[in-house]
């Protein structure tokens, strides 16, 4: 049982919702960072196959105990529920001296649905600027793409690098759109990715003892100003995405579905 107290709660959800990732700097010890990288120079962690449940991966190994802290199961137990199916990982390098950013792009996107994965970034040494850690869109997680078709943009209007400490963990929503940078200095960079499929409907399964906290619309309504005037269209994502995962088909903020929502019948 989750020690509720590593759980998630309703303003960091409501953040993922507007934003689609979370951020929790050099949450992890150097001790097992140092593990964890030792293990990637030798291309020791064993991959597993789609579909297994992740408590079965990784035991007694610096990767299975890093992503068992309670800090981390806390963020499991609360995006993807308490027993969630390991999709893949990917140990992602970027060599020194390597110039060349990647394109931007989403990571197999191949339908529309509500349901979401998680992906956790895993910075295990300190990335700063010039090592090129990961480059995300925050807000992007609602325009689903096919891969690579936004590989044509170069930049977008705050865009995030990932600058870190060693330790660091990003979790980020399955749609998000993102691209390795270059690396100008000259140590490899890692970049450790687990995808978690949910096996349980994502409802409620932060702890919500703050649900009706004042910063929740606020929160909600982030701007992000690449979307524009099409800011309209995620507020109206974010509300649908905020009912789902509360259960709550009433919810409205700014009276965005209220307006769209109005039928009358009454002639
Ligand atoms: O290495 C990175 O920072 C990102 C890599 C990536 O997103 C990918 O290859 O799918
Ligand atoms: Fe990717």
């Amino acid at each position: 049982m989750i020690d509720r107290t590593h759980l998630l709660n309703s303003r960091q959800m409501a953040q993922f919702v507007a934003d689609g990732y979370l951020r929790f700097d050099e949450l992890v010890s150097q001790d097992l960072n140092e593990g964890v990288k030792a293990k990637m120079d030798n291309q020791a962690i064993p991959g597993g196959k789609a579909g297994t449940p992740f408590r079965e991966m990784w035991p007694d190994t610096p990767i299975g105990k890093m992503f068992r802290l309670p800090e981390i199961e806390g963020i499991i137990n609360s995006l993807v529920g308490p027993d969630p199916i390991y999709d893949h990982h990917a140990v992602h390098t970027v060599k020194g001296g390597h110039t060349l950013g990647q394109h931007w792009h989403a990571d197999a996107i191949i339908d529309t649905r509500m349901h979401f994965d998680i992906q956790f970034l895993y910075f295990s040494h300190d990335t700063p600027l010039e090592m090129g850690g990961t480059m995300i869109l925050p807000g992007s997680h609602y325009r689903r793409i096919s891969e690579s078709d936004i590989a044509r943009y170069h930049n977008f209007v705050g865009q995030l690098p990932t600058v870190c400490k060693a330790g660091t963990i990003i979790v980020l929503h399955h749609g998000i759109w993102h691209c390795a940078q270059p690396n100008q200095t000259d140590e490899i960079r890692y970049m450790f990715k687990l995808r978690l499929n949910p096996t349980v409907r994502q409802v409620r399964l932060w702890n919500t003892d703050d649900i009706d906290h004042p910063e929740i619309p606020g929160l909600l309504s982030t701007n992000h100003a690449w979307t524009g005037n099409e800011d309209r269209l995620e507020q109206v994502n974010r509300i649908k995405f905020w009912r789902f995962l509360t259960g709550d088909d009433n919810f409205d903020n700014h009276y965005w579905l209220t307006r769209i929502e109005n039928e009358p019948e009454l002639v």
